[in-house]
């Protein structure tokens, strides 16, 4: 028996709004666990606090999976990203608790690595074709085998993943929602001149994804799927709001363009019918939204039955206790596609020192015990909470879309 003694929530701003669960066993050891929300992060910290804390206390940190039950199958009111945030940040902690109680790696306890490493892509963007390619030609001399373009429109003012800084891209910008607007028909007359360019920049050598966040409908996507196979992407991520999942058997009809959907999935249900039916190349969720290791263990076992892949949410918004979580799970999974990884600012990196490291176009979550990775609880406090929003987008007459 490893007794949960305390449990908190540490609630900091390196650069951009990161909530963390920290608990402790009565006999020292301690676990860490991310439960950001992007824009919603206090309903988090609170569903922890006021909720899931005084349920842990006195709680064998062993017992895993009874703990994942007793939270989801427990709770009356289940699923949901606040409900689903707050049970990954308790499932990881747990998952670091147990690595460390073994002296292992957390990858050693999920069946050991499958591979050197995780295949990452960075994201490439700029204002213009000529900006995002150069952008991309710096990733490719790092050595990444798979980059993001997403360049500016012509004619929108902003565009998303589009960033002023070469590096970091940061969408929750304002203390109340800024107001983008979008227009579909010039972003689809965008995009295909920007992959024939990337494609004789950049060669046939490397994996060009694109991101369409949510943007289009199921037809509009199908016809960017096909305009783009010449140049052969690896993936088209979030073609569509997927709340209907038999959308994307509309856009399946119209290409084979691979698609990729999930990153703002909660649970094993939100992808069911996408993964059944073989809609889509490659699930997005990530630990930190769908549930812990625990739960998307179970999606990825799932989805490989279908001949469908992962590829983890790896954006600024989810802390390194997040990559961290992410690289063990990616090494371990027989199923494993690609990670996302944008690189945090420094100053995240100096609160939230951790082991894992990129090489050659991989990660690898290195071999410290549990997860790898510390939180500087000092630093975090010179860091206070500040509200950051999302943008919300309209069309050019004013009507509200998605963003
Ligand atoms: C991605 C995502 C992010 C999100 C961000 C919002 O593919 O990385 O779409 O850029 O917009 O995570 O919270
Ligand atoms: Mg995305």
């Amino acid at each position: 028996m490893l007794e949960i003694a305390a449990a908190k929530v540490v609630v900091c701003c390196p650069g951009r709004n990161f909530v963390t669960l920290k608990i402790e066993t009565k006999d020292g050891l301690t676990g860490l666990g991310d439960a950001t929300l992007n824009g919603r992060e206090l309903a988090v910290a609170s569903y922890l606090t006021d909720h899931v804390i005084p349920c842990l206390i006195g709680r064998d940190a062993h017992r895993i999976e009874d703990i994942w039950q007793f939270l989801y199958r427990g709770a009356y009111w289940r699923r949901g990203p606040v409900t689903m945030s707050a049970i990954a940040a308790v499932d990881v902690a747990l998952w670091d608790i147990k690595g460390k109680a073994a002296n292992l790696p957390l990858y050693q306890l999920l069946g050991g690595a499958c591979r050197e490493g995780a295949m990452v892509y960075g994201h490439a963007n700029g204002r213009d074709v000529d900006e995002t390619i150069a952008n991309a030609l710096r990733y490719k001399a790092q050595g990444y085998k798979a980059i993001r373009l997403q360049a500016g429109v012509p004619g929108l003012a902003s565009t998303y993943g589009v960033s002023k800084d070469r590096y970091f891209y940061e969408p929750a910008d304002a203390d109340l929602p800024t107001e983008n607007v979008w227009s579909s028909e010039k972003y689809l007359r965008s995009v295909p001149p920007l992959f024939e360019k990337a494609r004789e920049a950049l060669g046939w050598d490397v994996h060009l994804l694109h991101d369409i966040h949510h943007r289009l409908t199921p037809i509009e996507a199908g016809r960017l799927g096909k305009d783009l196979e010449p140049y052969r992407p690896f993936w088209l991520e979030d073609a569509t709001p997927a709340e209907n999942q038999a959308n994307f058997r509309l856009i399946r009809q119209h290409t084979t363009t691979p698609l990729a959907v999930g990153e703002i999935f909660n649970s094993i249900w939100d992808c069911k019918q996408l993964i059944e039916e073989q809609l889509i190349d490659y699930i997005r969720a990530t630990v930190v939204h769908a549930g812990g290791i625990t739960h998307l263990r179970r999606i990825a076992s799932f989805a490989d039955l279908h001949n469908v892949r992962t590829g983890c949410h790896g954006a600024t918004d989810l802390s390194p206790v997040t990559m961290a979580a992410a690289l063990h799970f990616d090494l371990s999974v027989p199923n494993f596609g690609v990670q996302e990884y944008m690189r945090h600012t420094a100053e995240t990196d100096a609160v939230f020192p951790h082991a894992y490291r990129f090489a050659d176009g991989l990660m690898h979550p290195g071999e410290a015990p549990g997860l790898g990775v510390e939180l500087d609880e000092a630093l975090a406090a010179t860091f206070p909470y500040q509200r950051a929003y999302l943008p919300v987008n309209r069309l050019e007459d004013g009507t509200l879309y998605n963003w």
